[in-house]
């Protein structure tokens, strides 16, 4: 199995990221590129069903197809945004 970019799913998986001391705009899997507002984990097509937006994110509309972590939640960037990414198997 290779790995791929992490999916944040639950709580538990957000306490990891916050435990790991992940920092801000590290690329996760969650994506809405196909629907504008659709967001889903690009690996598996999982819905967000959990989703933890920082404050007054997603504002990117169309322009802002990818979510990254912003201090444990998500934001949304612009896909070609160079980023840190992390990764789970
Ligand atoms: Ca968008
Ligand atoms: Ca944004």
């Amino acid at each position: 199995m290779g790995a791929h970019l992490v999916a944040i799913e639950n709580g538990e998986e957000e306490n990891w990221i916050q435990n790991e001391g992940v920092g801000d705009k590290w690329w996760t899997a969650g994506t809405d590129v196909d629907s504008e507002g659709s967001w889903y984990w690009a690996h598996s097509n999982n819905t967000m069903n959990y989703t933890n937006w920082s404050a007054y994110q997603p504002n990117g509309g169309s322009h802002e197809n990818c979510a990254a972590t912003d201090g444990g939640k998500l934001h949304d960037y612009q896909c070609s945004a160079e980023l840190y990414f992390i990764c789970e198997k």
